[in-house]
């Protein structure tokens, strides 16, 4: 294998300039050649042949055709032509990282799972957080729901917990999930729209899909549009069993909580993001770690008994469904930590291969018969993404403790078992791999009786309560929030009947919801509400589930952007970057120009953006602080006029001194009480902690 060293010792040479390096010369053609030096490995082959050049191929004469012969160019160029394998149909797009699970609470009363139950024990695991409907390449701020898949290394094998930054899902059964995802991709005849559920063939599925309407006030609220991945829940979504020494099950629900506490974008925002920096999430998390301050979340439970699942007023068992922290409070037991960037993307983000089914002794699966689909599906995938049975040997995928058995061959075999045993029971090899009832993966002895045939319980049937819950919880901002949302969604549809059909769902979650859609839809009038299959019923609200109410009074991960130009003042300047820097938040200054800016008192200050490709929609609060003549020639740009207005339009705390009040005058801006004297920074870093609801209306017509 080619070493990466050649590519260090490549790097090496690159500052150098080709006149200076005595390594590099110049080729007939003028084309540069870097040759190995001192420490610098060879450029080989894959089969460690040696390369002589690697910027011409063999060619018949100076002028004449390539040769077939070329084994150098055809091993390289072959390699390129299969350097992609099949993205994940769902789940393409996504940032991953290394890091640890800490347990700080044993369960061992309910589980003999080692990682549940040796406190202090850091169990390594590797976490991926991506976006459901785009390809790889598609951008990182689309309205969807994230995945949330951890895979943890534990003692007793890998435990995959693949779940959502949602707790429920749109389906009840494994079998409509690829009409599910078929609704939601890119319309076959047009190969688009690409990473939006605003279209036509979404919304037709989900108004033939009553069982839907929970997952569409989730996804139609501002949990769709995170701020960052670092700042959003994961959920287990279904329940699992935990499994005692005594072979007593006690049911669980997984949740993961970040410790920056919740926080989203406005969709305006979202949108502009999208373009500003379509790796919008995946550079939040390269740079969190890489600076140190690593993304944490707390694991905690939710516990039941069967008995008390019976007396809830729905089933556990339905992946619509949740357990409101009201009836079953969280419990939390352990922390997640991401240190670790990963080394290659390719190897550890784009091969890692999750599968619910991989859970180690202790935890045990539950009959939603979601999960039950997903048991399949996953391995299968695995199958035809990573192309071998053997994918469990990429270094990403493999257990990191011992693991052996008499499963042998296959493709891209890496191990090379000795010996002439490859089967059990066996007398041969004392030594080989046995199984090992104590201590062996058991199946929780569930008693299962009924008739067989493909049905669905009764307690399935109530799709609405939940979603009503769910609406009923939000605070007003959110509410207004969702319900524009749904304006915005079905304005993209084509067919009224659709459009139609949803507005007569929502009758059945919240009148006034339906209301608000309808007028934001222009309908002369309320279309019919479909007859629910269930009584909808009127549940206590639950305010764990709105976001507002998890957003933290911290600053802590978020960035603030300080506009300045030639002739601002160093003094306003230092105060406000040291106060964000007390609160652990980033400063990036802003200017016409990257490079040195020429400060009031002749001091220079390097700008980390240049302001036509770093709106402000890249910060959590701005700051403008300008001298006059700065801020005239600036009231002439559009790049800094849509700077304060849109830091404005996304509620926004805004610092500014004599200059940036001059700017947002020019931008057309009132200042309100998130507009701050920069001599105030108490009160300026208290509002940038925030988004400032009240101006909302003043400035945006929601629904
Ligand atoms: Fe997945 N899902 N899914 N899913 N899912 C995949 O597996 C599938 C479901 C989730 O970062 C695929 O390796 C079926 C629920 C995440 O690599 C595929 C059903 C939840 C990820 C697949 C579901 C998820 C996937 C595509 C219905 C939340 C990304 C590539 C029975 C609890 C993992 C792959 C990563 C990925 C199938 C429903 C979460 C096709 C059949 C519910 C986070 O196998």
């Amino acid at each position: 294998m080619p070493t990466s060293k050649a590519a260090t010792g490549a790097a090496k040479g690159k500052n150098a300039s080709p006149a200076q390096d005595p390594s590099v010369s110049v080729g007939n053609g003028g084309e540069l050649h870097q040759q190995a030096g001192a420490g610098q490995p060879d450029l080989t082959t894959n089969q460690g042949v040696p390369i002589a050049d690697n910027q011409n191929s063999l060619r018949a004469n100076r002028k004449g055709p390539t040769l077939l012969e070329d084994f150098i160019l055809r091993e390289k160029i072959t390699h390129f032509d299969h350097e992609r394998i099949p993205e994940r149909i769902v789940h393409a797009r996504g940032t991953a990282a290394h890091g640890f699970f800490e347990l700080e609470k044993s369960l061992e009363k309910y589980t003999t799972a080692k990682i549940l139950t040796e406190i202090g024990e850091q169990t390594p695991l590797f976490t991926r957080i991506s976006t459901v409907a785009g390809g790889a390449g598609s951008v990182d701020t689309p309205r969807d729901v994230r995945g949330f898949a951890v895979k943890m290394y534990t003692k007793e094998g890998n435990w995959d917990l693949v779940g959502n930054n949602i707790p429920v899902f749109f389906i009840q059964d494994a079998i409509k999930f690829p009409d599910l995802v078929h609704a939601v991709k890119m319309e076959p005849d047009r190969g688009f729209p690409q990473s939006a559920t605003a279209h036509d063939t979404f919304w037709d599925f989900i108004s033939l899909t009553p069982e839907s309407m929970h997952m569409v006030m989730w996804i139609m609220s501002d949990r769709t549009i995170p701020r960052s991945l670092r700042m959003v829940e994961g959920f287990g979504v279904h329940s699992f069993r935990l499994i005692n020494a005594d072979g007593d099950s006690t049911f669980v629900k997984f949740h993961w909580r970040p410790k920056l506490g919740l926080q989203s974008t406005i969709w305006d925002e979202a949108v502009k993001i999208a373009g500003a920096d379509p790796d919008y999430h995946r550079r939040d998390m390269f740079d969190a770690i890489s600076a140190g301050a690593f993304p944490e979340w707390e694991l905690a439970v939710q516990l039941f008994n069967e008995e008390q699942a019976d007396s809830f007023p729905f089933d556990h068992l339905d992946p619509t469904k949740l357990i409101p922290e009201e009836l079953v409070p969280l419990e939390v037991i352990g922390r997640m930590v991401l240190n670790r960037w990963p080394d290659n993307f390719f190897a550890e983000t784009e091969q890692v291969a999750f599968c619910p089914s991989h859970i180690p002794p202790g935890i045990d699966f539950s009959n939603d018969p979601l999960l039950q689909g997903r048991l399949f599906s996953y391995l299968d995938t695995q199958l035809s993404r990573l192309g071998s049975p053997n994918f469990h040997q990429i270094p990403v995928n493999a257990p990191k403790c011992p693991f052996a058995n008499h499963q042998r061959d296959g493709h891209m075999q890496m191990q090379q078992p000795k010996g002439r045993v490859a089967y059990e029971p066996n007398s041969l090899a004392n030594d080989s791999p046995r199984e090992n009832p104590a201590t062996g993966f058991t199946s929780f002895g569930a008693d299962e009786s009924g008739a067989k045939g493909r049905v669905r319980a009764e307690s399935f049937a109530d799709h609405y309560s939940q979603a009503r819950q769910f609406y009923l919880s939000q605070t007003a901002h959110e509410q207004a929030h969702l319900a524009s949302a749904l304006v915005f969604e079905l304005s993209k549809v084509d067919h009224l009947h659709i459009r139609e059909a949803m507005v007569g769902h929502l009758l059945n979650i919240d009148e006034d919801l339906a209301q608000r859609v309808a007028n934001g839809i222009n309908l002369d009038k309320l279309p019919p509400a479909p007859k629910p299959a269930a009584p909808v019923q009127d549940l206590a609200v639950s305010p764990a589930l709105q976001i507002i109410g998890k957003m933290k009074d911290t600053l802590e991960g978020r960035m603030v952007g300080i506009l300045i130009a030639d002739g601002s003042d160093k003094k306003s300047i230092d105060a406000i970057s040291k106060r964000v820097a007390a609160e652990k938040a980033t400063v990036k200054i802003i200017a016409p120009k990257v490079g040195n800016i020429k400060l009031a008192d002749g001091s220079l200050l390097k700008a980390d953006g240049q302001l036509a490709g770093t709106p402000s929609v890249m910060f959590d609060a701005v700051a403008v602080i300008l001298s006059t003549d700065a801020a005239a020639m600036l009231g002439k740009e559009a790049a800094a006029i849509d700077f304060v207005r849109d830091a404005y339009g996304h509620l926004k705390a805004i610092g500014i001194d004599e200059g940036g009040q001059a700017l947002l005058q020019t931008a057309g801006i009132d200042p309100d009480a998130g507009v701050i004297e920069i001599t105030a920074p108490d009160k300026f870093i208290a509002a940038a902690k925030t988004r400032q609801w009240d101006r909302e209306a003043t400035i945006r017509t929601l629904a």
